[in-house]
């Protein structure tokens, strides 16, 4: 029976605000609570799910699997300076273009405000009192829904992760994810054996690239966007194909904007048919609602119905299924989006 790990836990992250550019003011951040609630919702229909709360752990050693430790004592101390009274909820005063630091030896700021946009890539990613409470608690959710299949527990989990994680790499956060929670399921996942991640989140999952791209052990595939136009820009083009031993072992399928159901279809054949020539033993998914049509930010435009079939064309590799909950913020859509998913992996 597959298993649903959910922790109230994501609850305590709650950024305000989100700057919108052109209209010169803030409006309410896309990443809000209710997502992950009206999900819960929905999905709590589904009979053959086992819904799960995980246990508090000690992640230290699946953190350093995925991020550089400098992102991670940056993080606790930033909760330190929050604890403190000294910090009010804030997104990067300046998001470093790493050149930056060419005017002299200096390298990293040293105090937590000044780090930020070391380590953040943008502006949209807010640091709040609750953040990393809640950052520790969804990237737990998807390191125990790896455990679980990984025991053979289940066959298919489903990390209801929020934050969301793929625009986390090594050494860097933004785009509202802040740890990479799919690649801490997938290191779990790889001491076993070779590992696929599949991304179908509207968005480049840039940060999964970044951490996988010189790995042989774990293929990354990813359909989204295309970077021309959408976040994140800079990545997620067709010739970022993986480096040293992990040659060959990315691909990146761009979509065009409005794409259709059977279009889309084709193009994740693809992605399917490199992961079956991979030969991987266990599959982690990236999965982003706002690949379906009404969201605010994503403008691919997927029926639930073409949602339904992308799950089960996903769910015939018949393979150990990790799946991390990514973007998706049409509140009144969510739910339903990720049940037709989910529906697709009701396979036992
Ligand atoms: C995990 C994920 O889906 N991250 C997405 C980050 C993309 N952010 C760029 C979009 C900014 C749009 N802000 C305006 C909101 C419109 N209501
Ligand atoms: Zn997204």
């Amino acid at each position: 029976m597959p298993g649903i790990i959910y922790t109230p836990a994501h609850a305590d992250h709650k950024p305000e605000s989100e700057l919108h550019g052109s209209r010169r003011e803030l409006g309410p951040h896309p990443d809000n609570p209710e997502r992950v609630k009206r999900i819960l919702d929905a999905v709590k229909e589904l009979s053959w799910a086992e819904i799960r709360e995980f246990g508090e752990r000690d992640l230290s050693r699946n953190f350093f699997q995925v991020h550089a430790s400098g992102l991670i004592d940056y993080f606790r101390d930033l909760q330190n300076s929050f604890d403190r009274g000294e910090l009010d909820p804030f997104v990067a005063d300046l998001v470093a273009h790493r050149a930056a630091g060419s005017f002299s030896n200096r390298t990293a700021p040293r105090t937590v405000r000044g780090l930020t946009g070391w380590y953040c890539t943008d502006a949209q990613t807010p640091l709040t009192a609750g953040t990393w409470g809640a950052v520790c608690a969804a990237f737990a959710s998807a390191v125990q829904a790896a455990e679980l299949v990984r025991d053979g527990t289940h066959s298919v989990t489903y990390a209801l992760c929020r934050p969301p994680g793929h625009h986390a790499g090594r050494d860097f956060f933004g785009g509202y994810c802040y740890l990479n929670n799919a690649a801490g399921a997938a290191s779990v996942l790889a001491r076993s054996g070779p590992v696929a991640i599949l991304d179908i989140d509207y968005h480049h999952g840039n940060g999964t690239q970044q951490i996988f791209y010189g790995s042989k052990r774990v293929f990354t595939a990813s359909l989204h966007a295309d970077p021309e136009h959408a976040y994140p820009f800079y990545s997620g083009y067709t010739d970022e194909r993986g480096t040293g031993a992990g040659r060959r072992k990315n691909l990146n399928l761009p979509l065009p904007s409005r794409v259709t159901g059977e279009e889309y279809l084709k193009s994740l054949d693809k992605a399917l048919g490199a992961i079956k020539r991979f030969r991987p033993k266990a599959l982690v998914l990236s999965f982003g609602a706002d690949i379906a049509e009404g969201d605010p930010i994503g403008d691919l435009g997927l029926t639930a119905e073409d949602v339904y079939s992308v799950g089960q064309a996903i769910s015939k590799l018949n393979l150990p299924t990790v799946i991390c909950q990514e973007g998706g913020y049409n509140l009144e859509t969510i739910g339903e989006i990720a049940l037709s998913f989910l529906r697709a992996f009701d396979r036992e």
